[in-house]
């Protein structure tokens, strides 16, 4: 039995989950693959057991119904906890995270990490083919995500990950919470409180050509009110800073003259910043579908 597992979470992949699976076999043939599949309609978990059948290093679970990333992650970390293996990994089926770059992150294990997240935002990550808006809102998010809670990792949400089963262990899953990407955030944050080394390696992370996104950007403004409140309870002396940050990012990038006064008013105010976020995220989907830098792209 291999020491690592990557596990996969698959709903409706039926094209991308062969193509994954043979880019992370040949591309790592040390790992052992779990794929999490919530009874894809299409048939995704078929296409899972056949492969499961065809290599040795394939495992699947199947779930009952679609119950959300953190769900499916929960289980799936289970199963590998349950096993030996001494370092779990995440990544999705759509090919957005290269199995070819897994190496990149099991080396930085080797070298000393407890969790290593792929990033598009350090020195040398990249994105592709992202919608222009898809990219404001995560950008925009993990700055916001990084100041409100001290924290220097620029790429919170990521998930594309490898951690030692320590840090697993050290976290009481059944606590994490949070809905859509912020979960990833949530875990990463939870691990550098438990004293983690956590790391970032760049990474080149390509949207999907196949298949539909699951997740949609509607989680953005619940996200950010929710690390808010966590950053609020342990610092809000960064509030002021984030502020600023914010409204300068956001001049920056959509132009919005409205900003500087909620800049203001949340300097005096910590508490208010929970709601200037989800009035900004707001604002920021409204201006962002209504401007003509990206309302009239597609
Ligand atoms: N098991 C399971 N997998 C999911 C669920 N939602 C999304 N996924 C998988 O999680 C990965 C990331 O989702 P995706 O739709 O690509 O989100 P995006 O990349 O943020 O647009 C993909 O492999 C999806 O198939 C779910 O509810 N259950
Ligand atoms: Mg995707």
């Amino acid at each position: 039995m291999s020491t690592t597992l990557v596990i996969i979470p698959t709903y409706n992949e039926v094209e991308n989950l062969p193509l994954i699976v043979g880019r992370v076999l040949d591309a790592t043939p040390e790992v052992d693959v779990l794929v999490v599949d919530d009874n894809s309609p299409d048939g995704t978990g078929e296409k899972a057991d056949e492969l499961a059948n065809a290599h040795p290093e394939v495992h699947v679970l199947h779930r009952g119904g679609k119950e959300g990333l953190l769900a499916a992650y929960r289980a799936g970390f289970r199963w590998g906890l349950e096993r030996e293996y001494e370092v779990i990994c995440q990544m999705d089926a759509d090919g957005s995270h290269a199995p070819e770059e897994l190496e990149l992150l099991l080396d930085e294990i080797a070298a000393g990490a407890d969790l290593v997240i792929g990033s598009r935002y350090v020195e040398g990550g990249e994105v592709k083919n992202w919608p222009q808006r898809r990219l404001l809102l995560s950008k925009f998010g993990n700055r916001y995500i990084a100041l409100s809670l001290g924290e220097d990792v620029l790429d919170m949400t990521a998930g594309y990950r490898a951690m030692r089963r320590e840090v697993l262990e050290g976290i009481d899953l059944d606590a994490l919470s949070s809905k859509g990407y912020i979960f990833q955030a949530e875990l990463a944050y939870r691990a550098i409180n438990a004293g983690f080394d956590v790391r970032e390696v760049p990474v080149t992370f390509e949207d999907r050509k196949l298949g539909k996104s699951k997740l949609d950007a509607s989680f953005a403004a619940a996200s950010l009110t929710e690390v808010t409140k966590w950053g609020v309870a342990d610092k809000a002396s960064k509030i002021a800073e984030m502020a600023k940050q914010m409204s300068g990012l956001a001049r920056y990038e959509y132009d919005y003259s409205g900003l500087p006064k909620l800049g203001q008013r949340i300097s005096e105010v910590p508490e208010a910043v929970v709601n200037m976020v989800s009035e900004f995220s707001k604002l920021a989907k409204h201006e962002m579908q209504n401007s003509r830098l990206f309302g009239n792209r597609r």
